[in-house]
Order: C-alpha cells, then structure tokens, then sequence
C-alpha cells in the first residue's frame, strides 16, 4: 500500500478519476508546496457513488453480523498495520507533527473501526409486553445510503469516526473528506479493497464542499448526513438537509471555557491546560480556547503559563522535537493572524506570540504561528465570542463560582468545558450548570467512545459515540403483536 500523487475517488469497489478528469492542488503546509492532486468531482460522481451504494445495500444491510464483524476488524488491521505510512500521510497532509499523528490520529482510527465492529456484535433492543393482549418490539433497522462529510483537523480519525457506526448498523456510504486532507481517506479505500469490503458499501468522493459536498447533501437518495465541520457550513447543510427530511448529525464548533479555581491541583493543571490550548495548534474543536482562573491565582497561573507557551517548539512536523508544526493552510494561517489583530484592536494586550514563526529553507513558506496568549478582553468582545480555532487563547479573571459559570455560558457555543478544583462537590455543581455537551473535571480530552459526544447551541445537533451512533444510523420500528 502507498500514497500517490493523483488521487482518485473509491467509487464501487474502483479507484477512479472524477468525471470532471479535472484536479485540485493539494497543499504540504509544513512546506507550502502542492505535494499531490485530488479529484475535483461535482454531482456526476456522487450519483456515481449514490447508484453503487444502493446496489450493494440488499446484501450488507442483512450480512450475518459476524461477517460484518470480521470485515470492519479487517480494516482496523491493515490500518494498524500500515500505521507509519497513515501517519505520515496525515501529517504530510495537516501540517500535525508526527508525533501526534502517529500516536493519537491513526491509532484512535483504527480503534474506531475496532469499537464498532464489536458494538454490532452487541446492539440490541428493547420489547414492551401487554400482558394477555400483545407484545411490541423494537426493529432498529439501517437507513440505507447515507452521507458522511469530515473536517480538515483531525481528517481519518473524524472521518472512521462516522464511517465505522455507519457500516456497523448495515448502512451504504457516500463519504467526503476534506479537500484539505484528503491522503489518509485515499488510503482507507485501499485498505477497504484489501480487505474484502464489498464494492459499492463504502464510496469515497473528493472534492470541494461546495460541489461534491453539496450534491451528497443535496441527493434526494441520501437519507442522513452526519457531518462535522464549521458552523456556518452546519447551517447550510441543515437548510439544504431539513426540507427533505434527512436525518442529521451536526458536530461544529465550539469557544471551549477552561475554567481554573484556587483550589485545583495547580501542576496537574498547568500541565494539561497547555495540551487543551494548543494541541494540533487549537485546531481541535475540543480546545478550551477561552481560560477563565480565579482571581486569587491569576497572576501565578499567567506568568507560569506564559513562560511554558514560550518554550513550546514550533517547526517541521516531521522532526520529533516539534511540539507544534504548521497549521493546516495559507487562508488559515491568515485566518488565524486576522483573529490576533482584531484582538489587540479590541484592547487585547498579546502576553507571547501573535506572529507567524519564521522559518528557514525548505520550510520558508509553511504556515508556522507562534502560539499566542492573549489577556485584558471582555468576554463580550469577538475574540472571545468567535472559533479562531488557532494556536490562540485569551486568559481572564472571575471571583466568584457565579461569575465563572456565567462568564462560561456566555458564547453562542456549548460544545466542551474543562473544570480544575480539588472540591468535589464544587465541581458538581459547576458541571451541571454548564451550557455544553462534554465537561471535563480535573482532566481534557479523556474519552471512552461509549460515551454520547456532541454540543448544544451553536456546536451541533444530535451526538456521535456509542449506543448514540448506533442508534443514528438506524431507524427504530415497533411492530405490535396481538395475542391473546
Ligand atoms: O470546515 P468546513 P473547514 C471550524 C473551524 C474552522 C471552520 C471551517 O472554525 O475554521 O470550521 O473549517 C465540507 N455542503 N471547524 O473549512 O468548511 C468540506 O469540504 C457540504 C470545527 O474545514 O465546515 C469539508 O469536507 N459539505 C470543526 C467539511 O465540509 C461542505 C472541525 C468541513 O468543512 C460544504 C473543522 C457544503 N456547502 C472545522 N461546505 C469541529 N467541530 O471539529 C464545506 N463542506
């Protein structure tokens, strides 16, 4: 198995062109250079896609779930089995050093398919007797074709984050990664063909949200969407989604509260509120961009905090002293640096960073930023009410347990938050007052797939994980049985 520099869609068990013959440049931000092309497909192939995946639906949807089983547990394996040549793509692709890559991204990957594959084995439901007069079941049955579309931030870990549940429960696919980080789904399809996947069950279109994605959205046969990505895109597909009656799952962004009392264990936290800040550079929709410390303790965790950010290594991905590499394009690198500048036009005062990261040689023109800290903005200011999803945090002061839950909630997003105290029942109350669908105490990004994962208000609908994901790609039916 390798990677190659024209891409090509995974359409019916075939690697194949887009109809349109036509490719878009795919970018190496460790370097700034096109490295490869994708597929520029439009609508043609995802009805291509669409017409495979409802042939093979019959079969798959009623394959004894042992086969099933070993199919998916084979695809985790080829993945584990090449996990070099998957993390290097990632990271070739994201600009994520390799060190991340290969331990987090590819390997929470393959345990995905694994998760899965072993759900299916134990996915029941639920029956309700009337005793003497009738008995209901519940039939949790597949959808049909459905519709997977990914983000750029951690591309093959979201994007077997849907595909796993969804073959699981006996569902056909259309799927499409991001046009940013396409390499690692590319290998997934070979990894499919390797192990038996029948043509037609999964299908991999590339291409622009725009047209590739907006025509699986759009497909009158797709039934569900299950999409992670931006906010504003979440609206778009829900308007083009919602009149047709498609079942969706919507995980977006988030302006994520990290909230620090006096009382917390403060190296505990000091060492995991710089991995909530800037790993993956903040392009993590889980990242507590937003830290909020009591007052007590403002100055210590500033000036220790700061000091620590400035010694963070930012530099090729592929050398295994970078804590970060390259974020994952031009127009976010720029993205990213406009963010900083309207922060100190708001008032903000940047404690480190705030620049682009000069580089030498080869990596001239890769897109390197200095992780930043920003302090003295209101939590009102668009700074700290808009996703930068960058290497940039904004520190602030609270006093009282009051003020830092309503300085949490006070964003559009309600996605994750993370509370530091070393008082159990503080941490309680806090936790059940927050405005968000994950809250992390004494501890981020600690996961158990079992568990239901998603937000609320602008940071989505609907949530993925577990018996969650199971149940979204299936429909549940009560059949009533009279009897006497
Ligand atoms: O996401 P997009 P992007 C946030 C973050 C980031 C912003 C945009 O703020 O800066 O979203 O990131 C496809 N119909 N998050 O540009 O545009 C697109 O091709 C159908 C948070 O990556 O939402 C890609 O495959 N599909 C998020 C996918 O949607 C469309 C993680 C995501 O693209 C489409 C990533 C359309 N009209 C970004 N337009 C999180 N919560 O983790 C685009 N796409």
């Amino acid at each position: 198995m390798k990677t190659e520099q024209y891409i090509k869609n995974y359409i019916n068990g075939t690697l194949q062109p887009a109809e349109s013959t036509e490719f878009i440049e795919n970018y190496d931000p460790s370097t700034g250079q096109v490295y490869s092309y994708i597929p520029d497909s439009d609508s043609r192939d995802v009805d291509k896609a669409v017409e495979a995946a409802q042939k093979a639906f019959p079969a798959w949807s009623v394959m004894h779930p042992q086969k099933r089983f070993r199919i998916l547990m084979r695809i985790a394996d080829i993945i584990e089995q090449h996990l070099d040549l998957f993390a290097e793509a990632e990271s070739r692709d994201s600009g994520k050093p390799l060190s991340l890559s290969s331990t987090v991204d590819i390997p929470r990957s393959h345990d995905n398919f694994r998760f899965f594959a072993t759900s299916l084995l134990h996915y029941s439901s639920e029956s309700h007797n009337m005793p003497g007069q009738a008995i209901n079941y519940t039939l949790r049955q597949p959808i049909g074709v459905v519709g997977c579309i990914s983000p750029w931030n951690l591309p093959l870990y979201l994007f077997s984050w849907k595909i796993a549940p969804a073959l699981a429960t006996g569902n056909c696919i259309v799927a499409k990664p991001s046009e940013l980080t396409p390499m690692t789904a590319f290998l997934l399809s070979k990894a499919c063909q390797e192990a038996g996947l029948p043509p037609g069950v999964l299908n991999i279109v590339h291409g622009l949200g725009s047209k590739a994605g907006q025509a699986i959205v759009e497909h009158n046969d797709v039934k569900a969407i299950s999409f992670t990505g931006g906010t504003n895109t979440g609206r778009k597909i829900a308007a083009v989604a919602a009149p047709n009656f498609k079942k969706l799952s919507l995980e977006l962004g988030g302006k994520n509260p990290n909230i620090i009392f006096e009382d917390c264990d403060f190296d505990e936290m000091m060492i995991h509120t710089l991995r909530s800040s800037f790993s993956n550079n903040g392009q993590i929709c889980l990242c507590g961009s937003r830290i909020l410390v009591q007052r007590g303790i403002y100055d210590k965790f500033k000036d220790e905090f700061v000091k620590r950010v400035q010694f963070m290594k930012v530099g090729n991905p592929f050398n295994s002293v970078s804590d970060l590499g390259a974020v994952v394009s031009k127009e976010h690198k720029e993205k990213v640096l406009a963010y900083i500048a309207l922060a100190e036009m708001e008032g903000g005062k940047i404690l480190c960073g705030g620049k682009p990261m000069e580089m030498k040689g080869e990596f001239a023109n890769g897109y390197y930023l200095k992780p930043t800290v920003i302090e003295g903005l209101p939590n009102q200011c668009r700074t700290n009410q808009e996703e930068i999803f960058g290497p940039v945090v904004t520190i602030q002061a609270f006093d009282t347990e009051e003020e830092a839950i309503a300085l949490a909630n006070d964003v559009e997003y309600g996605l994750a938050a993370t509370v530091w105290t070393t008082d159990i029942n503080k941490s309680q109350r806090v936790a059940q007052q927050l405005d968000t669908g994950i809250v992390w105490i004494n501890c981020w990004m600690v996961r158990d797939l079992r568990t239901p994962f998603g937000g609320m208000k602008n940071s989505g609908v609907g949530r993925e994980g577990g018996l969650e994901a199971m149940r979204f790609f299936t429909e549940p039916k009560n059949v009533c049985i009279k009897y006497s």
